[in-house]
């Protein structure tokens, strides 16, 4: 029975973010209430409280409402500072938060392709749909009201790259990065060492709410034993472990990261470009269109096109601060490794035309 006194936590199983925030709330120890948010809730308390219907939120004892699983982990983070997700040494923390932005931003066009054009998945997920949304109604009556809320996520396959040309390499990119994370894992109980940092939790989501859990992708973890174990790991606090020392970024992580800057990064430059165009030809203006057409982009070697979604750029900027905040020595050992994962041109990226959140908004820090 949720209490109003506890932090609630509202998100369904087949949610990525809210897998994210979920595990994390868990692993921390933080009193909360996991609650699964009907139809009602979501288009009535949540879409009132943060402006649309989304999850994951938060609801603190005091009434706040938190929304954005980044921004629920940082507010939970400095309410409950130990144990911390974020590692001290500047390699890995920068390694985490580059993890987060290819979880959340990137990882999306691997699992929409998963869940919507795999028909068992599609399948499963609209029973969930209606399992979650409209638990009072039969089965049948629940998947055809809840269409309108899968057809919106099955729409989002366009936006993100998903068509004839690039599924190949989205189904090559997914299965090289759990295989990599397999032979990272045999190793590590977690990314970086013997406690999770936000960027497993960020891979978690995903990997476990989507691919995991539908049922016709779940045979891609036959051979990542590791990775399963991994998932039931962050699943299954209490965890005592540290970091590794000396601020260690195991190589076997290397070709996760060259492959996050040869093609995300890429990408996410050229969204940077366009962003910065966008608002030297627009002066004065306080917000910048969620999306800016569409452009080329590649993923697991394959080419195709897709939408230049402005909301990333926000999330870019959270390893751009951890970079610009290091001191010269931290930047030294940060840029070492950088270099050896072809990653050092990426974070020169000019940090022009700031975004904030505001009101659960991403605007402009200052007017264009
Ligand atoms: N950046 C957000 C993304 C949240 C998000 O997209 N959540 C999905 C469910 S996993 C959602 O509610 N989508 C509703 C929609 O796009 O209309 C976060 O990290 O919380």
């Amino acid at each position: 029975m949720a209490s109003p006194n506890r932090l609630q936590h509202y998100g369904w199983d087949a949610s990525p973010y809210s897998a994210k925030t979920r595990a994390y709330l868990r692993f921390k120890g933080i009193p909360h209430d996991d609650v699964h948010p009907t139809a009602r809730r979501l288009y009535g308390e949540i879409q009132k409280a943060v402006g649309r219907m989304v999850m994951p939120t938060v609801r603190l004892p005091d009434g706040t409402w938190l929304q954005d699983s980044s921004e629920i982990i940082d507010a939970l983070e400095a309410a409950h500072p130990s144990p911390s997700i974020a590692p001290p040494g500047p390699r890995q923390r920068l390694a985490s938060l580059l993890l987060e932005v290819h979880g959340d931003e990137w990882l999306p066009i691997v699992i929409m392709h998963t869940r919507w054009n795999v028909p068992e998945n599609a399948a499963f997920a609209r029973t969930e749909f209606a399992r979650e949304g409209l638990p009072w109604l039969p089965g049948f009556l629940g998947r055809a009201l809840v269409a309108p809320i899968w057809k919106r996520m099955a729409g989002y396959r366009g936006i993100l790259g998903i068509q004839d040309s690039t599924i190949p390499g989205i189904e090559a990119f997914g299965r090289e990065l759990i295989a990599r994370l397999d032979a990272h894992l045999a190793q590590h109980a977690f990314l970086l060492g013997g406690r999770p940092c936000l960027g497993d939790f960020a891979l978690f989501g995903p990997l476990w709410a989507h691919m995991w859990r539908d049922p016709g992708t779940r045979h891609w973890f036959d051979a990542a034993p590791a990775v399963v174990a991994w998932m039931e790991r962050l699943q299954a606090p209490p965890v005592s472990g540290d970091f590794l020392p000396d601020d260690d970024v195991p190589e076997s992580l290397d070709a996760v990261f060259q492959t996050l800057f040869a093609e995300h990064w890429v990408h996410l430059t050229d969204l940077k470009a366009k962003i910065d165009g966008w608002c030297e030809a627009n002066p004065g203006a306080t917000r910048v269109p969620r999306s800016l057409g569409d452009t080329p982009f590649l993923i697991g070697g394959a080419s195709g096109t897709r939408r230049l979604l402005t909301s990333a750029w926000w999330m870019v900027q959270r390893p751009l601060d951890a970079y610009d905040a290091f001191d010269a020595a931290g930047r030294a050992a940060a840029d070492g490794w950088l270099r050896r994962v072809g990653g050092y041109e990426g974070l020169q990226l000019p940090r022009s035309h700031r975004f904030v959140r505001r009101g659960f908004k991403i605007v402009l820090e200052q007017p264009a």
